[in-house]
């Protein structure tokens, strides 16, 4: 299988992420993409490549190009405002104030964009997150001509990542945008399956009125887990979106038989929905050590749905999202590459 990789990942690397009240490392940090990239070199999966250059139409397809300006010009915005620290989120347009208008200032701005105070934006962040929808492009530019499949080695991630909000480590919708590429070049139907711990918020909004998108997410019941405010199993779709988004919330401790169930009910309605592409928001932070999750899946347990991804026998373009227990993530990743690959 191709992989694509950008050493431009590592213009990421924001000093803080607000955590438990305090400014910490982030757990997104540059060494997850090196360890991952080690781990394909490893078991040979195959050829590397560097992303191309796409323009930013791809982008806009599915991001609001106020929000893609916010994203570009944040970081200068912010130190222009003489802050000192990382841009982060400190006031929002909550119940009962206006969603509509967009301030002028810096602080008003990032509270209209962001989805959570986590993230911070430092200088780098846009120039990574363009080069990780890059990475997507051109993975799904191998499918396009002819590739079986394609591992997408993005950092940052996407899927939090809405038309016009960022968060969650996400700020460009990696997946999203490959998504509609997959549409933009004549596919009639394409499924996302989201495998991270931490529900799609970002895909599903953006999908959410359309049947030409079907958009599926195994995650940690938003009652316990981030994103807190989407992902139950009652949000199906909208319009003529009704029946294609498809929630399945699991409680702390579900471990692989329970994870593994959801998969397979998942992989019906991929099955039955046939689409011409299937799109893999590929998170492992459902393993067992990882540091800010609650699910239980072993390192081999990735390698075992791998290959019922396998088995759908479908083209099929993998995206990598979160994963933060670093020492491991490669080998989880990977492992689910290989079952896929039937190794
Ligand atoms: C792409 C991705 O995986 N993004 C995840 C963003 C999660 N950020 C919020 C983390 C809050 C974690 N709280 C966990 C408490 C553990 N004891
Ligand atoms: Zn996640």
């Amino acid at each position: 299988m191709l992989t694509v990789f950008s050493e431009k990942h590592r213009l990421r690397d924001a000093r803080t992420e607000l955590y438990g009240g305090l400014l910490v490392p982030p757990f997104e940090c540059p060494v997850r993409a090196e360890h991952v990239l080690q781990r394909v070199r490893d078991v040979g999966l195959g050829e590397i490549v560097a992303p191309a250059d796409f323009a930013i139409d791809a982008v806009t397809r599915i991001h609001d190009a106020d929000f893609i300006g916010f994203l570009e010009t944040c970081w200068d915005e912010w130190e222009g405002a003489g802050f000192r620290g990382e841009a982060i989120a400190t006031c929002w347009p909550a119940r009962g104030m206006q969603q509509h208008r967009v301030p002028h200032h810096i602080e008003g701005k990032l509270g209209h964009y962001a989805l959570a105070a986590e993230t911070s934006i430092c200088n780098g962040t846009w120039e990574a997150a363009r080069a990780s929808v890059n990475v997507a492009l051109t993975a799904q530019a191998a499918l396009r001509d002819g590739a079986k499949s394609a591992f997408a080695l993005c950092r940052p991630p996407g899927h939090h990542a809405a038309a016009d909000m960022f968060g969650g480590y996400c700020f460009i919708n990696n997946a999203a945008v490959a998504v509609q590429a997959f549409i933009d070049q004549g596919a009639s139907r394409v499924a996302l399956l989201d495998v991270d711990f931490h529900h799609g918020n970002g895909s599903q909004a953006i999908f959410y009125d359309r049947d030409d998108v079907m958009f599926l997410s195994l995650h940690g019941d938003p009652r316990e887990a981030f994103p807190h405010f989407l992902g139950y199993a009652d949000e199906t779709g909208r319009g003529a979106g009704e029946g294609f988004n498809h929630n399945y919330p699991m409680g702390p401790g579900t471990n692989y038989k329970t994870w593994a169930a959801a998969l397979a009910d998942a992989c019906g309605k991929i099955s039955n929905y046939a689409p011409d592409a299937l799109v893999i928001s590929l998170g492992v932070d459902t393993f067992e050590r990882d540091p800010i999750s609650f699910f239980k899946l072993s390192s081999d347990d990735f390698k075992r749905y791998g290959a019922t991804i396998g088995g759908l026998d479908l083209s099929t373009l993998f995206i990598m999202e979160g994963g933060y227990a670093v020492e491991e993530i490669g080998v989880n990743a990977v492992n689910v590459l290989e079952g896929f690959e039937g190794r």
